[in-house]
């Protein structure tokens, strides 16, 4: 990296950059008339990194009488940045903005594109900042990586003070012509105080050569940004379960529950067919979006409670989903606290979704995670539920919805800051114990907070749809495409900030579209990426076959994780995992042509004598010849896992 100086832009647009900064003790700092505005910038000792490792950290201070509003501060901007030889091979992590937003590697000569309408961009992308469209230009939320695979050289980039502020790390390289990389933190135009400070807002770095360098990089920043937040759950193993919502979706019914509960209760807890360890009631049980504790007694006429017994009775954990920052403007608890919402610059409440498995009119609204009241109401919710209720697992959705842009009451607060309220709240409410799943999350600001995190899109009973291909490009939409794509982009950061959620194991041959194939991928995903094994079916309906997929699915992964061409393509097709019994190998044909697949595994530095090895799936061999294993033609959409034992 050249010269890379802070620079900062104020609200109304114009911009700050210090030409020089002073020394002053072991920081540097600059100063700006007229408005007394201070930047201070450190370099502290990348204590628990190795030694490619740096940590800059930049501050603002007023030390002027008036408030200065602050769009955003660049921790550093540069011209320059050299990784391997040549640019115009260059592959950059794109991490997307929420747990739903598609993740994925771009070249140098490709692009990449937002959502393209406002309404379903405000539920999966970040609303303020629109992807850049420019050839070569990648903007990457909170973490990125970028390589350069003749050299193996990699550097690694992530924010250390997600929690205050989203940051992001943008490089303009169009067709490798290194224009700039930026390391830039959003205040959202918040107002700094006089007297006041901004946190320390810090980007960590780290450089890698060699095999797995992307990988090893990427995982090393998220790694010591994870300590950073003390994230949570990262040494239990992932918990198994039963989700009602890939089934039943918002029609589910205390019945329905009970039905897979008897099912579930024969097997036992940890069972040897679905080694289930908690039941989850999804969404539908409520009364409205926002009266959580107002149940929908049609539905569950014994009422939440007596339902999280019966779980508990059956010898599980009962989990139970809420949309904790989302009400309908039709809810009581709308109706009683109008000021509870989050407003536009009109005054009228901003639109957290239009969901149209709620209605497909009528938006939901967004409360004000900034207003003490607002906060108090949320930990409440969060205590009845876990507590008197007796749900021990809550899965919190729609999270984004805190951090929309609007007007709140607490003006200096940024979007990440207001979510990261609203989080804090939940977890005082729930207590130290339960365990908290994010959903529908902007990532950064949950570590430390949540015990799982949902990583990708929604499984859906097909493979993609036009939805996703025109109003998701592909990427973002509700697709078990995209759902498999991030559980493989997105496992650097499992057992790191979070346990990975890859969301539900949909193995059903009836009621979808799915071919046996497609569930295979899925499967493959889950298993050998070690994620939360969550099946969410109809289980008195299971075939024997598919039963046997979720019995396969378990004995996949447990080994040392990697995804050897996370780089080399946009959506990964190959999955290693490292076990001490034997170096298990995904491969994934995740296009939609038949190919004829040979995968190099001397390149991958798996040793393999020549022979056969097993296909895990199938049961038949797979010839293996000089570090080649000629896995033959395979469907679209479809997986082998061959299963190598060690030479
Ligand atoms: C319950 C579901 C499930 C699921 C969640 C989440 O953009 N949308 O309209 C949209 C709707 C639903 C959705 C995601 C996006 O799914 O991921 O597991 O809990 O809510 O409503």
């Amino acid at each position: 990296m050249g010269p890379a100086l802070p620079a900062v832009q104020l609200s109304g647009g114009s911009w700050w950059r210090p030409q020089r900064l002073e020394p002053d003790g072991d920081s540097w700092t600059c100063r700006r008339a007229p408005e007394g505005l201070v930047l201070d910038l450190r370099t502290p000792a990348a204590s628990r990194s190795t030694e490619r490792s740096a940590v800059v950290e930049v501050r603002l201070r007023n030390e002027g009488p008036r408030p200065v509003g602050v769009e955003r501060v660049d921790i550093l901007a540069c011209s320059h940045l050299k990784v391997g030889e040549d640019p115009r091979r260059w592959r950059t992590y794109r991490n997307g903005y929420q747990s739903w937003a598609g993740t994925r590697t771009l070249g140098a000569y490709e692009s990449d594109a937002d959502v393209p309408t406002r309404i379903a961009r405000l539920s999966v992308t970040d609303l303020r900042h629109p992807s850049p469209r420019d050839t070569g230009a990648v903007r990457s939320d909170a973490v990125s990586a970028v390589v350069e695979p003749v050299s193996g050289d990699a550097i690694a980039l992530a924010l250390t003070a997600e929690p205050e502020a989203f940051g992001f790390v943008e490089l303009r390289a169009p067709q490798g012509a290194v224009e700039e990389l930026a390391v830039w933190v959003d205040l959202d135009g918040t107002d700094l105080a006089p007297g006041a400070s901004t946190p320390w807002f810090g980007v960590r770095v780290t450089t890698r050569s060699g095999q797995g360098a992307g990988w090893d990089a990427l995982r090393a920043v998220v790694a010591d940004v994870g300590e950073d937040h003390a994230a949570r759950s990262t040494v239990r193993a992932h918990p198994t379960g039963w989700c009602s919502w890939y089934y039943y979706f918002a029609k589910v019914t205390q019945a329905d529950v009970e039905e897979n509960l008897a099912v579930l209760a024969e097997d036992g807890r940890d069972g040897p067919t679905y080694r289930c360890e908690y039941v989850m009631v999804d969404d539908g049980h409520q009364s409205a979006i926002g009266d959580w504790l107002d149940t929908d007694r049609a539905d569950f006429p014994d009422g939440m409670a007596a339902l999280a017994e019966r779980i508990r009775d059956a010898g599980f954990d009962a989990g139970i989903w809420w949309a904790p920052f989302l009400v309908d403007p039709r809810s009581r608890i709308a109706g009683e606290h109008p000021e509870w919402l989050v407003r536009g610059a009109n005054g009228k409440p901003i639109v957290g979704i239009l969901n149209p498995v709620w209605s497909a009119t009528r938006p939901m609204r967004v409360l004000d995670t900034t207003n003490p009241a607002v906060l108090e109401h949320i930990e409440g919710v969060a205590r009845t539920v876990g507590s008197e209720w007796g749900y021990s697992i809550q899965k919190l959705d729609f999270l984004y919805a805190a951090a929309l842009p609007g007007v709140r009451h607490d003006p200096a607060a940024t979007r990440a800051q207001a979510l990261r309220r609203g989080l804090e709240a939940i977890r005082r409410g729930a207590g130290e114990e339960a365990f908290l799943l994010g959903c529908g999350c902007p990532l950064g600001p949950a570590v430390g907070v949540v015990d799982a995190m949902r990583i990708g899109a929604d499984v859906t009973p097909y493979w993609s749809n036009p939805i996703d291909r025109l109003g998701g490009r592909g990427w973002h939409g509700l697709a078990t495409r995209n759902a498999v794509v991030n559980t493989c982009t997105r496992s650097v950061f499992d057992g790191l900030w979070w346990l990975n959620d890859p969301d539900c194991l949909m193995v059903r041959d009836t009621d979808t579209k799915l071919t046996r194939d497609e569930v295979r991928v899925l499967a493959t995903a889950i298993g050998m990426t070690d994620g939360m094994v969550v099946i969410s079916d109809r289980l008195t309906r299971l075939s024997d076959q598919s039963r046997k997929m979720i019995d396969t699915t378990f004995t996949l992964g447990g080994g040392r994780l990697e995804v050897p061409d996370l780089f080399e393509r946009a959506r990964p097709e190959l999955i290693v995992s490292r076990r001490t019994d034997c170096v298990e190998v995904g491969v994934l044909n995740m296009s939609d042509r038949e190919r004829h697949v040979v995968v190099d595994l001397a390149r991958r530095g798996i040793d393999a004598a020549d022979g056969e090895v097993e296909e895990v799936w199938t049961g038949s061999p797979i010839p293996v010849r000089s570090g080649m294993a000629e896995v033959g033609t395979m469907p679209p959409h479809s997986a082998r896992v061959l299963r190598i034992p060690h030479t």
